[in-house]
């Protein structure tokens, strides 16, 4: 493991892509090389399924869902994720495979353990070496959402099984995951997610 392939998690607005900005402009600072990655997308093919799997209007089953998200996800470690970890750099990845373990595993149903197993097949064993959850109410992240994507126009229920489940991905591997507080400020947030970074990183 190089410690450098780092993911942020969480519900519907819970502040991830603004913290993985902050956190990516930290490690620019310190003079390392870092790579910045959106699931779904981060490709010209994974922008191109990000665009069906949002869209309001597309009219997709949870087994379709669950194989596009991998199927962006497979493309983006073999083009970009794996490359840019062998050239020394970070990957900072705004959401990751713990998305879809969480969202179509636990809140479509579709069973955690075998979304895994799917996932793993494009993965090809690269698995983040840290997942920062920031964590907060599905409601509070609900309130920040500007204008819902097809999934979180999803019900306040399915958000709340979302939530349980990264609680519970969280618990069952605490060695890989760092749980931040996201209802406070950002700036503490950032501090907090960074420290929590550095420190882990020193323990491997
Ligand atoms: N999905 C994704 C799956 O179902 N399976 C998968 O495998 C994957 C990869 C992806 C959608 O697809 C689903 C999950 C999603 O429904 P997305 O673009 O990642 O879409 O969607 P969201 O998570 O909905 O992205 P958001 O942009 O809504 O949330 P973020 O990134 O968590 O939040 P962010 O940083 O954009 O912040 C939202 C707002 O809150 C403010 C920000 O300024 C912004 O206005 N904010 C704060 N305000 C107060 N205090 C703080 N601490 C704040 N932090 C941020």
């Amino acid at each position: 493991m190089s410690g450098r392939y780092v993911a942020f998690e969480g519900v519907e607005g819970a502040g991830k892509s603004t913290v993985a900005a902050r956190i990516a402009e930290r490690i620019e600072a310190g003079g390392d090389p870092v790579a910045v990655v959106r699931e779904p997308g981060g490709t010209a093919a994974g922008e191109r399924i990000r665009e069906v799997l949002l869209d309001p209007l597309s009219d997709i089953r949870p087994w379709t869902e669950a194989l596009l998200f991998a199927a962006a996800r497979a493309q983006l470690v073999r083009d970009v994720v794996r490359p840019a970890l062998g050239r020394g750099a970070w990957v900072i990845s705004d959401r990751s495979v713990y998305s879809s373990l969480a969202y179509q595993g636990a809140g479509r149903g579709l069973g955690v353990e075998l979304v895994r197993s799917v996932n793993d097949a494009g993965l090809e064993g690269l698995w983040p070496d840290l997942v920062v959850l920031l964590r907060l109410d599905p409601t509070l992240g609900l309130d920040r959402q500007q204008v819902p994507d097809r999934i979180g126009a999803e019900g306040v229920e399915f958000q709340r099984a979302v939530s349980a489940a990264f609680d519970t991905l969280a618990a069952e591997e605490p060695e890989r995951f760092i749980v931040v507080d996201a209802t406070r400020p950002l700036a503490e947030i950032v501090e907090d997610s960074w420290a929590s970074i550095q420190r882990r990183r020193s323990m491997t």
